[in-house]
């Protein structure tokens, strides 16, 4: 298993919308284990594999304390949204970020798994706004997107900043 390169906004190349899996073969496996080595290096509940630079409809989820429940979203889609809520959100791809996001509460999905067996599900709480934010960035949006102009772009300065500094660093 390899832990892969996390792009950072304002990457472009996290803006892409992913294409769906056609077929859950052992290349997509190698890109799951791949992803949750990544997500779980990173302390991160959930990965989109636009944020590894693979424009496929591939997630990685965990959301439990012992992270220890992997949940793998191949070609994910919400079937219905239920409520309100609002969570402070932040993202692997916007470092050292959180800010309030309102989103559905309760939805109800389809996805296919590792052995790409079709399920449905409904979620609330964290998961349902992971597997939200997750699907955001298989489309190419992300959690700044729902804040005022003003805030995102105060922080895309401050990433710019850190990834100018980080070049300084070799
Ligand atoms: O690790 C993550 N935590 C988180 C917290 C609140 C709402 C969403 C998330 S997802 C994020 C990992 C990530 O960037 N996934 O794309
Ligand atoms: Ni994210």
């Amino acid at each position: 298993m390899a832990v892969l390169k996390i792009l950072h906004f304002p990457d472009p190349r996290l803006r892409r919308r992913a294409t769906p899996v056609v077929q859950v073969d052992d290349e997509i496996r190698r890109l799951i284990d791949d992803m949750f080595a990544t997500m779980y290096q990173s302390d991160g509940v959930g990965l989109a594999a636009t944020q590894v630079n693979v424009l496929k409809r591939v997630v990685v989820i965990d959301v439990s304390p012992d992270a220890n429940q992997p949940l793998v979203l191949v070609n994910p889609q919400i079937l219905t949204r239920q409520g309100e809520a609002v969570m402070s959100e932040g993202c692997l791809s916007v470092p050292g970020v959180r800010e309030k996001v309102t989103r559905a509460e309760t939805i109800r999905f389809r996805a296919s798994g590792r052995d790409g067996e079709s399920f449905e599900q409904e979620a609330s709480g964290l998961l349902a706004v992971c597997i939200q934010h997750e699907i955001d960035h298989l489309d190419g949006k992300l959690f700044v997107d729902y804040l005022s102009g003003l805030k995102r772009q105060r922080i895309r300065k401050q990433l710019e900043k850190q990834a100018g500094s980080n070049l300084n660093r070799g």
